[in-house]
């Protein structure tokens, strides 16, 4: 991997969606069209290209795409690759890209270390620090740190059946400006933001990847759910979050449902 394009922290992260061109694709000859199924497998197979760390496919109901595919992992020529080879496949020309996102997995400035938490726990609830409560806390917090940032860097994507994907902003008009406001309140906002997403723990999975001056939006927002229910839940429920609800800005939303590369084929008929 040329050392140059490898995040200094995380990983790349690309989005990708597609369209079928049923035109396209019906003057394709048979050969040609079976050729391009193998060409695209290849393409989606998770084992094809080690350097890919994490890679999954999905139908997309809806005008909005046919399918969907995200990738993330050191390698950025490798994850280009990978769109370059679908693109360039015998079924390319049936192919319309309807959508892309490019960003990096990042881990939040609003995620506390052990030392800013544990004044979070003496300076806003008000915890004394010589009490064994507060030192168990700060302990547990500690030890967790480490593994949750491994998967907001190095995200391991869940084995769940659907997912969403939509990008997003926060506001920098008027009053509503984000990014003039002191980092105290922003910090309080977000906390508000952390502790209503943990209600759905277990029920929805996100990773945050961060956009600003790569793509069009300041961060992608996937998320994967045991049912779109759960999405729906979500969603709904983070509006209502002030930093939300006063500050954020949202791109077209995307859902779909995870599927192994062969199984997408047939479900989509390429
Ligand atoms: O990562 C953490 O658990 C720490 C708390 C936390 C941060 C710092 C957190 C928790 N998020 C953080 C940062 Mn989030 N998140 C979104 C969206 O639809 C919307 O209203 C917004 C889209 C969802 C659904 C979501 C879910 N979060 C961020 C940031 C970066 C801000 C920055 O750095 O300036 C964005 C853009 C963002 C947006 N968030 C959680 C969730 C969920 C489910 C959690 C709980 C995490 C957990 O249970 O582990």
């Amino acid at each position: 991997v040329p050392s140059t394009l490898v995040p200094e922290t995380g990983w790349h992260f690309l989005h990708l969606f597609y369209r079928i061109d049923r035109g396209a694709l019906s003057r394709l000859d048979p050969e040609t069209r079976r050729q391009g199924r193998e060409e695209l497998l290849a393409a989606l197979d998770p084992g094809s290209s080690p350097a890919i760390e994490q890679r999954q496919c999905f139908a997309v109901p809806g005008h909005k795409a046919d399918f969907g595919l995200m990738l993330a992992g050191p390698d950025l020529r490798a994850i280009h690759g990978v769109q370059v080879a679908i693109e360039a496949s015998l079924l390319g020309p049936a192919l319309v890209p309807s959508y892309s996102f490019y960003s990096i997995t990042e881990v939040s400035e609003y995620v506390p270390d052990a030392e800013q938490y544990a004044a979070i726990l003496r300076d806003r609830e008000g915890l004394d620090p010589d009490s064994p409560s507060y030192r168990a806390k700060v302990n547990a917090y500690a030890n967790r740190l480490g593994p949750m940032n491994r998967q907001r860097l190095y995200p391991e994507f869940p084995d769940w059946p659907c997912c969403c994907f939509y990008p997003m902003s926060k506001m920098r008009q008027g009053e509503q400006n984000w990014y003039l406001l002191p980092f105290e309140p922003r910090s309080q906002m977000m906390a508000e933001h952390g502790r209503s997403g943990m209600k759905f723990a277990g029920k929805v999975s996100q990773v945050i990847t961060a956009s600003t001056g790569l793509d069009d939006w300041e961060w992608g927002v996937t998320l994967w759910a045991r049912n779109p229910t759960y999405l729906k839940d979500i969603v709904y429920t983070m509006r209502f979050d002030e930093s939300s609800a006063r500050y954020a800005l949202f791109g077209d939303f995307y859902f779909g449902f995870l599927l192994p590369p062969a199984e997408l084929l047939e479900a989509i008929r390429l």
